[in-house]
């Protein structure tokens, strides 16, 4: 099959249409670097490096909780949430250290739109995902977990 020549004028208006997108996504970084977009400025992107885990507090071996982690993750790294597991998982934890150590576990990972971001995303925290991925209802139920084991993160 022969590839049709394209005309002067299609010409332009493919470049025209490429270079609006090329501008477009330099745009959304340079945005997204100064922080007028994403979450580079909210609570949710900051480290967790800096928590302690007091391990003779945990109630959980720590594969285990690394296994909830996980769950968290892949109950919302995919098109929508599964909230009935990340309830589940929450409503299992006995001490603030098993949320801590989850907390610290998950770490910051980029997200981006419905789950797990490649180049484009932000990196934030298992907060942050939480606060993407979860409808308020369940926001609040969270929240209610998080005071009654006394983390202070939402
Ligand atoms: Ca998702």
């Amino acid at each position: 099959m022969k590839i049709p020549e394209l005309t002067d004028g299609q010409l332009k208006v493919m470049g025209w249409v490429l270079g609006t997108i090329a501008m477009g996504i330099i745009a959304y970084l340079v945005l997204k670097k100064f922080g007028f977009i994403g979450a580079s400025k909210d609570p949710a992107s900051k480290t967790v490096d800096d928590i302690n885990v007091n391990a003779s507090n945990l109630s959980f071996s720590t594969t285990d909780l690394d296994s909830k982690t996980d769950l968290l993750y892949q109950a919302m790294d995919r098109f929508g949430t599964d909230e009935d597991t990340i309830m589940e998982v929450f409503d299992s934890l006995r001490t603030k250290d098993d949320l801590l150590y989850i907390i610290k576990s998950f770490g910051v990972r980029k997200y981006f739109l419905t789950g797990h971001g490649l180049l484009l995303g932000d990196d934030i925290n298992l907060i942050g995902w939480l606060k993407n991925e979860v409808s308020d209802y369940y926001i609040t139920e969270i929240q209610t977990i998080f005071t009654k084991l006394g983390v202070d993160m939402l």
